[in-house]
């Protein structure tokens, strides 16, 4: 599973004001990532692709634009999880038809369900298609929590390969570290890669690397040359940029930031607001500072 490490841009989808899918907008932030932030691959209807808000003809759409435009330049992972197992079928089986590189799913959430259920979510998923699965783990999102024996034991399906971690607990990331050397994780919070590098993690998924994700690679490529202190002043500025970036709202900030360099990033999709003027302006001041 070598061939699936490395950096990549958790995809921001660009919508148009009446809340649909805006096509060549989505075409323009994924040649961005690929041309100008040089990522190895996107992670694609994730949070940050506002993914839980569409329909599954809408999901669908989205995968086919991104693997069209895409190709086989880069990785192509496709996070197809939802409540419905059977639409997360449906969408595993979709993508993996249209040649993505591995299927992600999120823990299915709202409901508190014993890890014997999130387990058996899991293998219903993987078990419909001939592919790889990525666990996306996001406790503070939806509340389930996955320790090291459970890792183990979703690992036991040896197409379950790997766990996007979006999470702060580094004692837990050290132990499923040590654990699975042979499993991929991937570092899901952009502002804590630094130590995420240090833990040897395999890659990372970030949605500020749509913007920032020649300056997050760096991060990565210092730790491994053990330059710790160039890597800090590095991620020091790259968390002045996500904490105002957090603070202004993030997709919509990010998609503004995008606009700025013509990148037609769109509007976000209701219930998500989209920049205000106000924060619009804000935006092109984040912009100004950070990223030109
Ligand atoms: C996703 O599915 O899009 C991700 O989880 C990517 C990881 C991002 N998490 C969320 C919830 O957006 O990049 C992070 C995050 O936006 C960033 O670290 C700022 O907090």
């Amino acid at each position: 599973n070598e061939d699936l490490k490395g950096l990549y841009s958790a995809l921001l989808i660009s919508f148009n004001e009446d809340g649909s899918i805006n096509e060549q907008g989505i075409r323009e932030i994924i040649r961005h990532n690929i041309d100008k932030m040089k990522v190895d691959g996107l992670y694609v209807g994730g949070s940050t692709g506002e993914n839980f808000l569409l329909s599954t003809d809408e999901k669908k759409r989205i995968f086919e634009i991104a693997k069209d435009e895409a190709k086989s330049d880069i990785k192509l992972i496709a996070q197809v999880g939802s409540m419905n197992v059977y639409e997360a079928i449906e969408l595993a089986k979709f993508t993996t038809d249209l040649g993505y590189d591995a299927i992600s799913a999120v823990t299915p959430f709202y409901y508190k369900f014993s890890f014997e259920e999130i387990k058996e979510y899991y293998e219903m998923i993987i078990n419909s298609v001939d592919n790889r699965l990525i666990v996306y783990s996001i406790p503070f999102l939806t509340g389930v929590n996955i320790n090291v024996e459970q890792f183990g034991e979703l690992f036991k399906n040896e197409k379950i390969i790997g766990v996007k971690f979006t999470a702060a607990d580094f004692y837990l990331l050290e132990r499923v570290r040590k654990a699975y050397p042979e499993h991929l994780i991937y570092a899901g919070f952009d502002e804590m890669m630094l130590s995420a590098s240090v833990l040897n993690v395999d890659g990372a998924i970030g949605s500020t690397f749509n913007l920032n994700g020649i300056r997050a690679r760096k991060i990565v490529e210092l730790v491994k040359e053990g330059k710790i202190d160039e890597a800090r002043e590095l991620q020091h500025i790259t968390n002045d940029f996500i904490t105002d970036v957090l603070n202004n709202g993030l997709y919509s900030t990010l998609k503004t930031c995008l606009e700025l360099q013509g990148v037609h990033a769109g509007y976000s999709r209701r219930p998500m607001k989209s920049a205000s003027e106000a924060q619009k302006q804000r935006a092109k001041e984040i912009y100004e500072k950070y990223l030109k």
